[in-house]
């Protein structure tokens, strides 16, 4: 039984996809195979209900150099970060010179907003490449990973923060002991952590079992975030239902007694308590829906290869590693994926090595069918690709089960 990384209770492991490649690691025919592979299983904790991984990958071999990912890859969450930048602004950043810090900063998307209207930020954020990024906008980015001692240099050449701020981030860092110490030593008193990551609630409805790899250490929930808070010496005081990644949850996180807890917190406490996120028969009827949609896609799949139809990917997403490589996924049936991410294009996916094709590939003559495995962003992207389905095109997708749109 492994030790919960938050409470050091007992993890029951609910779900084992096997030896799986790290997610973001796009390697080219040339380093083909060089990919780092390690046990992709998920637990929950008996104590404090964190769900989590039941084996860490060492962060510099997710997060370095090469990582690919851009927060900017999407208009919606461009929007999105735009939009909250501006209430931060409006509030928590409307005193006489406040500063914010955002810990996962990637290209610069959310920090643009703060940087243009000239109140001191700074993004904190490992991956160089996408830092630049960030620093070609103008965003005052520290390529580092946030951690303790990180935390401490920053509190001492620029002062405390008035918000910290992390989206899609915190959940892929299991040291939150280290974290909340950071958070600790930079905060101002009366100061905001806020957190946003894909919600485990939502996860857990649509069964979108893709959202599991080795980034994704933690699947926050309402109930476990809570928990969380409180053993690193801080309280949840508000959360805000999201509709971006599939559903996300965004946390505001306080020092204790600083600020009243909304009634929105024990809303969700109970609604999680009602749905069952901590019961052990919620995650046999979540792996027993894994088995069931992996058989109906792969089946799918060499069907209409049989069949002779043309079938590509589209969005190469992180998430779609844990798909490929647990159903098998080759270059046969799936002969290559669009991707507008300039680092993906002309590179081989992790583990199956399906070749990644620049966005424009997809176009005339149209293939027959689209595997999406960006599904987070179907609306944005079936409004984009609307030739493709005037083509008569099929996409094909997965969450919440397997099913043609
Ligand atoms: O949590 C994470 C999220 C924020 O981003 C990280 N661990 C890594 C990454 O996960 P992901 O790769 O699953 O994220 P997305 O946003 O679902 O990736 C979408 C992919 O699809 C990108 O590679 C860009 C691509 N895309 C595209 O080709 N055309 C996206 C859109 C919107 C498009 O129109
Ligand atoms: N916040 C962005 C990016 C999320 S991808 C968004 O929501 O779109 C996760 C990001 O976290 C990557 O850019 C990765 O380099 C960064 N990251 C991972 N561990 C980190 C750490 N300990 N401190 C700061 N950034 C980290
Ligand atoms: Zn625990």
């Amino acid at each position: 039984m492994a030790e919960c990384r938050i409470c050091g209770g007992a993890v029951d492991e609910f779900f084992d996809f096997g030896r799986q490649p790290v997610s973001d690691s796009f390697v080219t025919p040339e380093t083909a195979g060089s990919e780092f592979y390690f046990r992709l299983a998920a637990g929950i904790c008996t104590s404090c209900t964190m769900v989590q991984l039941m084996e860490e990958v060492p962060r510099e071999q997710m997060f370095h150099e090469d990582y690919p990912y851009r927060s900017n890859g999407s208009a919606v969450m461009h929007r999105h970060f735009e939009d909250y930048a501006n209430r931060l602004l409006a509030t928590e950043l409307s005193g006489a010179d406040p500063f914010i810090v955002e810990i996962g900063s990637n290209d610069g998307t959310m920090l643009k907003t703060i940087q243009k209207a000239d109140v001191r930020h700074l993004g904190v954020d490992p991956s160089a490449q996408v830092a630049d990024f960030a620093r070609a906008d103008g965003v005052r980015v520290r390529t580092a990973f946030f951690e303790d001692s990180t935390a401490r240099e920053i509190a001492a050449a620029d002062g405390a923060a008035d918000v910290i701020f992390s989206a899609n981030t915190t959940s892929h860092i299991p040291y939150m002991d280290s974290i909340f110490r950071g958070v600790d030593a930079l905060l101002a008193a009366d100061g905001v952590l806020v957190l946003e990551d894909r919600y485990l609630g939502s996860i857990m409805e649509q069964r979108a079992f893709d959202q599991i790899y080795d980034e994704h250490f933690y699947l926050f929930s309402v109930s476990s975030v809570q928990k969380m808070a409180e053993i690193f010496g801080f309280e949840l005081v508000d959360v805000e239902p999201l509709t971006v990644h599939g559903g996300s949850m965004r946390y505001s996180i306080a020092r204790p007694g600083k600020r009243t807890p909304s009634a929105a917190v024990t809303e969700f406490v109970d609604r999680e308590r009602t749905q069952g996120l901590a019961s052990p028969e919620t995650y046999k009827q979540f792996s027993a829906g894994v088995l069931k949609s992996c058989k109906e896609l792969t089946d799918l799949l060499k069907d209409l290869h049989a069949q002779g139809r043309t079938v590509v990917g589209y969005g190469a997403t992180a998430k779609s590693a844990t798909v490929i490589n647990y159903c098998g996924i080759g270059p046969e049936l799936l002969p290559y994926i669009c991707d507008s991410t300039l680092a993906k294009q002309g590179r081989l996916t992790p583990g199956m090595h399906i070749p990644v094709r620049p966005s424009e590939a997809f176009s005339e003559p149209y293939p027959e069918y689209a595997l999406l495995f960006a599904w987070n962003h179907a609306e944005e992207i079936m409004a984009k690709e609307q030739g493709f389905r005037d083509a008569g095109g099929k996409w094909i997708l997965y969450v919440p089960e397997v099913h043609l749109a």
